[in-house]
């Protein structure tokens, strides 16, 4: 390895960000291996037989001797290494970053003075109670791990699809994720916080309040990790050349817009597709669709942030966007799945702690322990200290200094000298490093305190972002959260336990307890009961807005529909001249268009040509898609009405307010199932996002014009008769 020019100051001379997005990726291909020619033992030595061990003849006992059995078999029982013991399911991919324009106003960070700089990224999402096997739509928290690869070194941005956490200090940590992984003594249940222990320890920690209603809100469920928000969560520092500090929240905003699941549908995906968004990124990646974020930044000067009313060193709190507006700055692009599921996104190891100059952390005491946790929970799974040597790890500047040995080290450390101050190292010279401006600077914050193990009484308030939240969510937001608190708490099986959480709520708001607390067999929620309990401060800070529209996910619809995935419902006899065109304004428009009938292969067309098919009814049912197109032909929609599996395919995306659009014929479909009423297709009483069409050529841009604009609405959540629909 090439040493970098160390000079009196610590690293002297580094590369400047220019286009830096393709060094990752030849670092990663000097450590590749492709297909093998010929089969060899992991010395080298040629196998002519790789089916049969050695034994003491045909029918006799395989010998100790075969050294060759013997490695395999070594080898493939240590193929597996621990799981995370958070965050233990996720999928990654490659990218890079670039910069809108320099931010040098409040950073020194190289990687962020550069428009033209390209900065080599993999991010990591995950889900975080889950083993690595469990269901990708569980109702939970997303990871959301960025780690860019910067001319300075490794920058890793380590956060969360939710702006805010559970807990306040680290050293509950342990606790929170205790109570939410499967009980111990049953070891159930998996991927899920629907039960005792977690909401035991939720009702008995008011500082969670804030957390669950985003827990419990439809972000807990996206519809595509392409579709969600990031954040840093905590507050950081940046620092700029001159060595002045501006506090900062880093947010990520996907150019997809912001999109959930139904709680039904969900749950039915865990089952039918249990890697449903991991196949959803890969997918979208292989076909070029490279997925967007927006990086945001709310910075605020040293000083005025005790105007905020709450303290930014909470990580239950967020900063209002009205409060603080968030900065667009940049883009991040991810544009290359991973050639090695193991290698590169189970064997990356992020960190909090790692940094470059010009980004500081806050005092968070969350923060503080994760500074701790991250590289000791590396060295526990990746076996040791020398993990920042795997490639995908591995930063793509030099690196250098005396750490030395270890499990599996492979770098060869040339000379003598593996100490500082040396004069036996390469050249001669004396190398020393004693301060200088270069490299990464602590920011002087001052500090003079008598030591304290406790809360800050700033942090007190547990409530009013809560309700905030609570207050800023739509009318249909605000029924699935009860929903899903009612679902969660009904898997519990201690009353006591529901009542604590429901005695919680009533600090955020009474008709929120009510409803929630109404089919789960308890008392009424008590405010009273809640604020008598240990723990539990009733205090509230005045905040400046009632409401917030960033926290809420309805927004204003979307023009664009492009990688929406739309079902289309054929069967033998289809007509296709409307359809053939409306299907083409689809893709057009950047939809994903399949075709699914009865069975593979081909349906034949009203006029005798073949169609062919993309999915059965059965493997891909309307919870795979966004949008539902029934296809017209007599005898096509006459084969599909007569078929459960058809009927309930659109009945299902009814029911889950999802688009549904019927040509010709299918229009009767749809009347027969009550989702249209009317004697003709003009007469028609429409149900939102139900688009009706004649069927005809000269129907068709209309109709698609009508089904595009109702995809892009994404859900129709004012649908009437949607819950009356049987599951
Ligand atoms: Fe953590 C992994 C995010 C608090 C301890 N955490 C982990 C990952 C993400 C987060 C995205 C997965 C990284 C990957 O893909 O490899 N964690 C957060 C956020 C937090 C947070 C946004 C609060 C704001 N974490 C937190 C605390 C602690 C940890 C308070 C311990 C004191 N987290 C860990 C860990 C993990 C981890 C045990 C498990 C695997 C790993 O680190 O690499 O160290």
């Amino acid at each position: 390895m090439p040493l970098p020019k160390n000079g009196r100051g610590g690293n002297g001379a580094r590369g400047k960000a220019t286009d830096g997005a393709l060094d990752k990726e030849k670092q990663m291909a000097a450590s590749s291996a492709d297909a093998a020619t010929v089969l060899t033992t992991n010395q080298g030595l040629q196998i002519p037989d790789n089916h049969n061990s050695l034994k003491a003849g045909p029918r006799g006992p395989t010998l100790l001797e075969d050294f060759i059995l013997r490695e395999k078999i070594t080898h493939f029982d240590h193929e597996r290494i621990p799981e995370r013991v958070v965050h233990a399911r996720g999928s990654a991919a490659h990218g890079v970053f670039q910069v809108y324009k320099s931010l040098s106003r409040y950073t020194r960070a190289d990687f962020l003075q550069n428009p033209d700089a390209r900065t080599p990224v993999f991010v990591r999402f995950s889900t975080v109670a889950g083993a690595r096997g469990s269901a990708d739509t569980v109702r939970d928290v997303r990871g959301f791990a960025v780690k860019f690869y910067t001319q300075e070194g490794n920058y890793d941005l380590v956060g969360n699809n939710m702006p805010v956490f559970f807990v306040q200090d680290a050293m509950k940590f342990p606790d929170l994720i205790h109570a939410v992984k499967p009980e111990p003594h049953h070891e159930m249940p998996q991927a899920a916080s629907a039960h005792d222990s977690f909401w035991d320890f939720a009702s008995l920690m008011p500082e969670t309040t804030h957390m669950l209603m985003w827990a419990m809100s439809d972000r807990a469920i996206p519809r595509s990790l392409r579709m969600m928000e990031g954040f840093g969560v905590h507050t950081f520092r940046l620092i700029n050349a001159r060595g002045e500090a501006h506090f900062v929240k880093f947010h990520w905003k996907p150019k997809l817009g912001l999109h959930s699941l139904v709680w039904d549908e969900a749950q039915k995906i865990a089952g039918k597709d249990a890697d449903f968004h991991r196949r959803d990124l890969w997918e979208a990646i292989e076909a070029g669709n490279f997925p967007e974020w927006e990086l945001g930044m709310q910075v605020i000067e040293e000083g005025k942030e005790q105007s905020l009313g709450f303290d930014i060193l909470d990580a239950t709190k967020l900063i209002p966007e009205e409060m603080v507006p968030v900065e667009i700055v940049g883009k991040l692009t991810l544009n290359r799945n991973p050639d090695n599921f193991f290698a590169e996104t189970e064997q990356v190891a992020f960190h909090p702690g790692h940094l470059v100059p010009g980004i500081d952390f806050s005092n968070d005491p969350l923060l503080q322990g994760r500074l701790f946790s991250y590289t000791d929970t590396q060295i526990s799974r990746l076996g040791g200290a020398n993990f920042h040597e795997i490639p995908i790890n591995k930063a793509v500047c030099p690196f250098h200094n005396f750490q030395r040995d270890g499990m599996h080290r492979q770098t060869v450390d040339r000379g003598r000298a593996n100490y500082e101050p040396n004069t036996l190292g390469a050249g001669g010279a004396e190398f020393r490093v004693d301060g200088g401006s270069n490299g990464f600077q602590v920011h002087p914050e001052p500090m003079e305190s008598p030591k304290f193990r406790g809360r800050s009484p700033s942090f007190d308030d547990h409530f009013s972002q809560a309700a905030l939240f609570w207050h800023s969510q739509s009318a249909a937001e605000k029924e699935h959260i009860v929903a899903a608190f009612r679902f969660e708490l009904s898997k519990v099986d201690t009353p006591a336990i529901r009542q604590r959480v429901v005695d919680n709520l009533a600090h955020v708001d009474a008709m929120l307890a009510k409803k929630v607390a109404a089919p789960l067999g308890i008392d009424a929620p008590d405010a009273r009961a809640a604020a008598g309990r240990a723990g539990f401060r009733d205090v509230r800070i005045q905040l400046p807005i009632e409401e917030s529209s960033a926290l809420a996910m309805a927004r204003p619809p979307g023009k664009g529909i492009p990688t929406r995935k739309v079902a289309v419902l054929v069967a033998d006899g289809v007509e296709m001249l409307g359809l053939r065109p409306l299907l083409q304004s689809l893709k057009d428009a950047g939809a994903i268009v399949k075709t699914v009938a009865p069975q593979l292969g081909q349906v034949a067309t009203a006029t005798g040509r073949q169609l062919p098919v993309d999915f059965t009814l059965a493997n891909a049912p309307s919870i795979m898609f966004d949008a539902v197109l029934v296809a017209g032909g007599p005898d096509s929609v006459a084969t599909l009405a007569g078929m459960g599996d058809a009927v309930h395919y659109v009945l299902e995306a009814y029911k889950h307010f999802k688009p549904v659009c019927a040509l010709g014929d299918g229009v009767r479909l749809l009347q027969g199932l009550g989702i249209a009423a009317g004697a003709d297709a003009k007469a028609l009483a429409v149900h939102p996002g139900v688009v009706l069409g004649a069927g005809s050529a000269d129907s068709a841009p209309e109709t698609a014009q009508a089904f595009i604009q109702a995809i892009a609405a994404h859900r129709h959540w004012d649908r009437p008769g949607a819950a009356a629909v049987p599951a």
